[in-house]
């Protein structure tokens, strides 16, 4: 019998947190541990900061064209964050689905709430939490990326999106990085071994039974 003839459908891997609590560190240590997986590179009108890179870490667009995304419904979820608009391109997402691979998304609350209402079954969704208010504040500020005004405006907010927390499968405290990673990729082993995301099971276990 063909020992390849479990299949397994990709999952959707989501990843949340209130700003500054290491999503983004823990995504790329996600993506360079695990060579079956690849991360969602979401459209944004946000602009691009030093460092970043169009089309890997987004891809930067304006409003216009945004809204015609939008309108050709390329989006499988969009949402406005901050003061911003975030989205992800559906095809790619759907190709590696459709090839068995898995999906890393860092997107927000709003967002994971419509995945979770499109594609349920293929959704596993984390969120990170910070070890305390101090802890990320703290991160925030050594982060240095965005001005005070943005630090303070992101601090406010990292409460309400906490809130949020109870519409996740999976919560890590991120008391330590390292900790934090192996938890994560603990969970993405986990769920690939799910039997309903093992196609052809049915088939495999009557081979073995014929013997096979
Ligand atoms: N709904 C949705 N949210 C997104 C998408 N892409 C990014 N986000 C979220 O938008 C927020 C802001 O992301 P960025 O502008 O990259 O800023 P950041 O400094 O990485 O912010 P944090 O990740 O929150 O620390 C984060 O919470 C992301 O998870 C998307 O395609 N859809
Ligand atoms: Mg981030």
């Amino acid at each position: 019998m063909d020992p390849y003839a479990v299949k397994r459908r990709g999952l959707m891997y989501v990843l949340s947190s209130p700003s500054g609590a290491g999503k983004s560190t823990i995504a790329r240590a996600i993506l360079d541990r695990d060579a079956g997986i690849t991360m969602s590179v979401s459209a944004t009108t946000r602009p691009k900061r030093p460092g970043e890179k169009a089309g890997k870490d987004y891809q930067f667009i304006d409003l216009t064209e945004f809204n015609l995304m939008v309108n050709r419904q390329e989006f499988f979820e969009y949402a406005k964050v901050f003061d911003n608009y975030y989205g992800t391109p559906a095809a790619p997402v759907r190709a590696e689905l459709e090839a068995g691979r898995d999906v890393l998304f860092d997107i927000d609350w709003q967002g994971t709430q419509q995945l979770a209402e499109r594609a349920r079954e293929d959704l596993v969704r984390v969120f990170i939490l910070p070890p305390s208010m101090i802890e990320l504040e703290h991160r925030l500020e050594t982060r240095a990326q965005d001005s005070a005004e943005v630090v303070a405006r992101r601090m406010a907010k990292a409460a309400d999106e906490m809130t949020h927390y109870a519409e996740y499968d999976y919560i890590i405290i991120n008391y330590d990085v390292e900790a934090s990673v192996s938890e994560a990729l603990a969970i993405l082993k986990a769920e690939r071994l799910r039997r309903d995301r093992q196609v052809g099971l049915g088939e495999f276990v009557k081979g073995l039974r014929q013997g096979q």
